[in-house]
């Protein structure tokens, strides 16, 4: 075994800190929900509102940034083509940013929107609907890609234009940071990153555990138990280790794509054997719904609740604060990868493609398997709600799938997707939980070291599980994002820093402004009235 590689003070500072969350939970149970659900309230009701400003912060910033003289930066050599086609970059970008999460909340969201609607309005009234089928799309929208895309400009930049290959998020801070980052705050960034990361993932396995272990239980007649649901957690370390293990590097590529032919063959079979035309009017009508307030859903923060005038929902602090956490403890991850697939791009194109297409992708998923469980619900053909809110969320979700035609093999599909899925996060994130505790990487990271870390990450979804509770799933991501409020901050003045420095030093650099010499422009626009005037007879 390897050691000599290992960044130890990191590697030992994250894993004291995960084992300092986990250990008390599960000796203490009781307790510990208590101290988790205060943790939640504490951090929502004081902090919330600066996830939601960093949110839109980020938004404008991009918009900003893709449309600077920063956004032409091409991230390679000159005349460099991109590496990958749009198609397979999309697919690539989304593959990495999305997990079995989206095939939880694409079917259900809608159900929580419809009874508990934010701003006042009458929770299962007309109106509630209409909010229930734009809802999700935000939360999975521009600025939730936005801020997945932010920590990709430091890193791209440092790769393709820099040439200084960036693995760590401390690295991508050196500019602002300068030597400080070599010592404890270079250590405590990536600690914090860490920590943050197996936050989310422990939010994404202990929401997808549950659903898959439904799903098993539908098509086998098992009871989805704890016992079940440990023993499916394993069985994905399993499947990633196995081929982690036998050097089957291509095997996870091989399982992304398959994920990626299966969920395309899932939609569009609800889309067509479903109701195709009720699908499709609800999905733009919802585009439209968002479109027209995404400002008011941006800056939601139930502000009079607090003294009484309003009723308080909790909406902002259940939903948007914790949906931008969620994003946010991804956000440096899917960033490294971002920029590893975006050679021979703009940073403008970069930067717009992750928004537009990322959020795309997941109208379609809400599109197509949300409205697919809103249209069951309203025509009475089945009761989604009262199902969920008698056996729970992942029953519900495999039970309206399992009003498809089809129903065993759709629920088979389902759940194989939602395994992979599941499989190919702990791929991907104990890939660059290894990577950050290694000093260098060559090719790989040291075997041993990923595999301890694609263990360790079952910890914390174990412990959530066992307590319980959807609040208790939230307050992972919640309280593992706050530190990288702070570290985008730092991230996006590190790209600015630098590319700026850049462009300033580059050879024949001029500012951009072009001024309008009127004159000339009237006399080029009389010449030409003259020149286009028919000859005279
Ligand atoms: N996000 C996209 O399981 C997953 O889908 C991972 C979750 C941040 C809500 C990402």
């Amino acid at each position: 075994m390897n050691t000599k590689l290992i960044d130890w003070p990191t590697f030992i500072g994250a894993f004291v800190l995960l084992l300092g969350v986990v250990v008390p939970l599960i000796i203490f149970p009781e307790a510990g929900v208590e101290v988790v659900n205060q943790a939640n309230t504490f951090m929502t009701s004081n902090f919330g509102v600066l996830y939601l400003i960093m949110g839109l912060l980020v938004f404008a910033f991009l918009i900003f940034v893709a449309f600077s003289a920063n956004g032409h930066i091409l991230l390679g050599d000159e005349g460099e083509k991109p590496e990958f086609n749009s198609f397979s970059w999309a697919a690539m970008l989304f593959a990495a940013g999305i997990g079995s999460s989206i095939l939880y909340w694409a079917v259900i969201e809608w159900a929580y929107y419809y009874q508990g609607p934010p701003f006042g309005i009458e929770p299962e009234s007309k109106e509630a609907i209409q909010w229930s089928t734009a809802y999700g799309i935000f939360h999975w929208g521009p600025i939730a890609w936005a801020i997945y895309t932010l920590p990709a400009l430091p890193i791209a930049y440092f790769y393709y234009v820099r040439k200084k290959p960036v693995l760590k998020i401390s690295e991508a801070c050196r500019p602002l940071l300068g030597r400080t980052v070599d010592g404890p705050v270079g250590h405590i960034i990536d600690i914090l990153f860490m920590f943050g990361l197996m936050g989310g993932a422990g939010t994404t396995l202990a929401l997808g555990t549950p659903m898959i272990a439904e799903g098993i239980s539908e098509l086998t007649g098992l009871e989805a138990d704890m016992t079940m649901q440990t023993f499916i957690l394993l069985l994905c370390t399993a499947i990633f280790a196995f081929s982690a293990y036998s050097g089957l590097k291509k095997g996870i590529k091989l399982l992304s794509d398959i994920n990626l032919w299966l969920a395309l063959f899932l939609l569009g079979f609800i889309f067509l054997f479903g109701p195709t035309r009720f699908l499709t009017e609800t999905t733009t009508n919802s585009i439209g719904i968002l479109m027209d307030n995404f400002f008011k859903m941006a800056t939601w923060t139930e502000p009079f609740g607090d003294i009484g005038a309003f009723e308080e929902t909790g909406f902002p602090e259940g939903w948007t604060i914790f949906y931008w956490a969620w994003w946010l403890v991804y956000a440096p991850f899917v960033g490294l990868f971002v920029a590893r697939i975006s050679r021979g791009r703009t940073i403008r194109q970069m930067v717009l493609g992750t928004m537009v297409y990322g959020t795309l992708g997941c109208v379609l998923f809400f599109g197509i398997m949300g409205n697919f469980g809103l249209y069951l619900q309203m025509t009475g053909s089945f009761d989604a709600i009262g199902y969920m809110n008698e056996y729970g969320a992942p029953a519900a979700i495999i039970a309206i799938i399992g009003q498809l035609p089809l129903a065993k093999f759709m629920v088979l599909i389902f759940t194989v997707l939602a395994i992979i899925f599941l499989a190919t996060t702990f791929d991907s994130s104990s890939y660059i939980l290894s990577a950050v505790v290694q000093k260098e990487v060559e090719n790989e990271p040291l075997r041993w070291n990923r595999l301890f870390w694609a263990f360790a990450l079952c910890l914390l979804p174990l412990a959530l599980m066992f307590l319980g509770g959807l609040g208790t799933l939230q307050t992972a991501s919640i309280v593992g994002g706050f530190p990288l409020i702070f570290i985008m901050f730092m991230l996006a003045l590190s790209f600015m820093k630098a590319s700026n420095e850049d462009i300033r030093a580059s050879e024949g650099y001029e500012p951009k402004t072009i001024h309008i010499n009127r004159k000339k422009i009237l006399e080029r626009l009389r010449k030409k009235r003259y020149q286009q005037k028919p000859p005279e007879q």
